[in-house]
């Protein structure tokens, strides 16, 4: 098989679900290979089965033909370069695509770190830090701002479907998870990313893991 995407746990591990996405969308023939992340040497980069596969000692890592790309925007970029409709054609909506692409790529600690991506899990609504509550603002304005300015266009962030959705729908399962309230608008971006079929077959193959006496994932907020 030509290309092979390593990728860990599907219910936790976003980083792996915006390639994954963005290679189904491309319609890019693709291997995946899960590697489990529970494995001494996590949160270091130093798990040997990733390790194995990916220099950076993370996941997702991209094989292609020998070609190894071991971030997931870098693997963004290498299938956008066969299928170019992956960004907007726009040269100026495309530049707006990739800044907020590389915003969640870049940014969004605190919400990584209070609203885990756990697909499977719902919990009540509840008070964030500081520094979180930011972060949901400017996702918030982010998602406001774009489908204000392309809803004529099409549902997606810029309109029509690009990576820069991909990279947003770890962060609708993240509200849906933690039930936060959404303004109407940003609920109907939420649902589009929430209804594609492909997301759809990711989710439908999600396994939760190993789970606590009170309910919870005991590697619940582990995979940012
Ligand atoms: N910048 C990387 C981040 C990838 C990442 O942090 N992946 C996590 C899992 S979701 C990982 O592999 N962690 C392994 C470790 O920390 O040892 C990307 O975009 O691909």
């Amino acid at each position: 098989m030509p290309v092979t995407l390593h990728i860990g746990p599907k219910n936790y591990s976003s980083w792996s679900l915006r390639p994954w996405l963005i290679l189904r969308w491309a319609a890019i023939d693709f291997h995946e290979n899960y590697i489990p992340l529970d494995q001494p040497g996590y949160g270091r980069g130093e798990i040997a089965d990733v390790k194995s596969v990916s220099p950076g000692g993370t996941v997702p890592a991209l094989n292609a033909n020998g070609l190894v790309i071991w971030d997931s925007l870098a693997i963004a970029e290498w299938a956008a370069e066969q299928v170019p409709s992956l960004w907007p054609s726009e040269p100026e909506v495309r530049a707006e695509a990739r800044a907020v692409t590389c915003e969640m790529h870049s940014s969004f600690a605190g919400l990584r770190r209070d609203l885990g991506m756990n697909i499977k899990r719902r919990c009540p609504h509840q008070h964030w830090q500081e520094d979180t509550q930011r972060d949901l603002r400017r996702v918030f304005e982010i998602w406001n701002g774009c489908r204000t300015r392309y809803a004529s266009v099409g549902p997606w962030l810029l309109g029509e479907r690009s990576i820069a959705d991909a990279f947003y729908a770890p962060v609708a399962t993240r509200l849906r998870t933690y039930s936060v309230p959404m303004e109407e608008q940003c609920r109907r971006y939420a649902t589009t990313l929430l209804s594609d079929p492909d997301f759809l077959r990711w989710e439908n193959e999600c396994v939760t893991d190993v789970w606590d006496q009170s309910g919870l994932s005991v590697i619940d907020g582990l995979y940012r």
